[in-house]
């Protein structure tokens, strides 16, 4: 096992990492900006190395400058977290090189996921259902309108580089195609220097189910269920639920059964996330995520497994420490996502919280770097919490999760905790009756 662990993130995750390196017996190094000298995070740990300036590409996103932090310190293994350098192929690999652990997939698999025509090729060749479209990158516009009579409107371009909703078009008809390939193609040059585009049939009110797998990176690789994330808001998910309300016993064992012989053949390392829409009974691949996501919690509390402890375990070589017929999913449980932000435009709300009161009782989970007098500073993401409510049953999920929010109480700051008391009330989300689009029309509603 390792004996010293640098995280290379900040805020709730970062201490999420820190409480599972510390029931490992691991130490750890915290990094931080110069914005973020008083978080929780620089606090709790047990050394801290302030990597640089607020702005993240000269900190967290600053791959010189956290190596220096691990050869200062010692650290013998890196976990990224989600976001910043957590699926950057030349980050995992630069460590390795340094002798310093990735807790992480090889950077190969992060590589092949990162783009997503070798993501979406990958994983039509290991049997999981893939979106019907374009075979590989469109480069012409008589190619796209052949791809797109051939398949039928409405079509989707997205960008090869792309990833969580950027660089897409739709084209609802043949009138709209050449300005949706031209935009397309010049805004995945603009976002990602990359101009390469592929087509998908547009599917128009799918869920989003995402299904959590582990590798031990040998050959062993287990599904955990599926989260139905859905709710959200311009690509940002803000209320996530285990199991899905749209799904079978039947059917999620027959997908995660694919997927989980999928990562076996390909020797995946860590936890993973395969996305999926699912319209109509049916489940199409989108992506393949090779981080820790936001929203693992809602898997944890339905399986009992802690999955950053199982990440820094694989990572040292020390195996899963269950199989798959270990994993009994039991209960129902949903994340709330608390972001300093306007419950309505959700415009950013950083500044000092005045008062702090997390809920708590049974089935409850607050994870927060967040106190009271703390200031959120205005340079990155405005997660500044998650409630994660668990229940035997989905209605009992839903009664503990209105009495949680009741009790959770902020001060100082606008708080996303407004929107969740609606929510949890709106016959449709009472009724797990919701698509992808459910969020914005209902906010569009006046
Ligand atoms: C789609 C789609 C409809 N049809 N692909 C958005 C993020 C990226 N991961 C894939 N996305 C979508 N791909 C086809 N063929 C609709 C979306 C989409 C979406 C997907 C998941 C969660 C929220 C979404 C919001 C808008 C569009």
């Amino acid at each position: 096992m390792f004996d010293k662990v640098l995280i290379a993130n900040r805020g709730e995750i970062a201490l999420r990492i820190q409480r599972a390196c510390k029931e490992l017996g691991i130490a750890t190094v915290a990094v931080h900006s110069t914005a973020d000298a008083d978080a929780m995070h620089v606090r709790l740990a047990d050394e801290s190395v302030c990597i640089g300036p607020p702005t993240s590409s000269d900190s967290y996103l600053n791959i010189p400058r956290l190596l220096a932090a691990c050869e200062i310190t010692g650290a013998d293994a890196v976990h990224p977290g989600y976001g910043f350098l957590s699926e950057n192929a030349r980050f995992a690999e630069i460590l390795e090189e340094h002798n310093i652990t990735f807790i992480g997939p090889t950077s190969e698999h992060i590589r092949i996921m990162g783009d997503k025509i070798q993501a979406k090729e990958t994983a039509k060749r290991l049997g999981i259902p893939i979106v019907p479209g374009s075979q590989g990158a469109v480069r012409t516009e008589t190619e796209a309108m052949k791809v797109a009579k051939s398949m039928g409107f409405p079509v989707l371009i997205k960008a090869t580089a792309g990833g969580g909703g950027r660089g897409m078009k739709v084209a609802t008809s043949v009138e709209d195609l050449p300005v949706a390939f031209a935009t397309a193609r010049s805004e995945a040059k603009a976002a990602f220097g990359n101009d390469s585009v592929y087509i998908e049939k547009y599917l128009t009110k799918p869920r989003h189910i995402e299904i959590q797998v582990f590798g031990d990176g040998t050959g062993n690789a287990v599904h955990l269920g599926e989260r139905d994330c859905s709710l959200q808001r311009r690509h940002q998910k803000i209320f996530e639920e285990a199991p899905s309300p749209a799904l079978n016993a039947a059917s999620r064992a027959r997908i995660g059964e694919t997927v989980a012989t999928a990562m076996r053949t390909i020797k995946y390392r860590g936890a993973g996330t395969v996305e999926f829409l699912y319209e109509d009974g049916e489940f199409y691949f989108i992506e393949m995520n090779t981080r820790i996501q936001v929203e693992h919690p809602v898997t944890e509390a339905i399986t009992g497994i802690d999955l950053v402890l199982e990440q820094i375990r694989v990572a040292s070589g020390a195996g899963l420490s269950f199989t798959q017929d270990d994993i009994v999913l039991s209960g129902h449980a949903i994340e709330c996502r608390i972001n300093a932000e306007n419950p309505r435009t959700f415009r950013p709300s950083p500044g000092q919280i005045t008062y702090w009161h997390p809920p708590g009782g049974l089935g409850i989970r607050v994870d927060s770097g967040a106190y009271q007098g703390y200031r959120i500073p205005p340079y990155y993401d405005s997660l500044i919490g998650k409630l994660i409510v668990h229940g035997k049953t989905r209605n009992e999920c839903m009664m503990r999760l209105k009495r949680a929010l009741s009790e959770f109480v902020i001060d100082g700051i606008e708080t996303t905790i407004p929107l969740f008391h609606e929510l949890v009330r709106h016959p449709d989300v009472v009724n797990g009756m919701y698509d992808i689009h459910w969020l914005e029309k209902y906010l569009g509603k006046p």
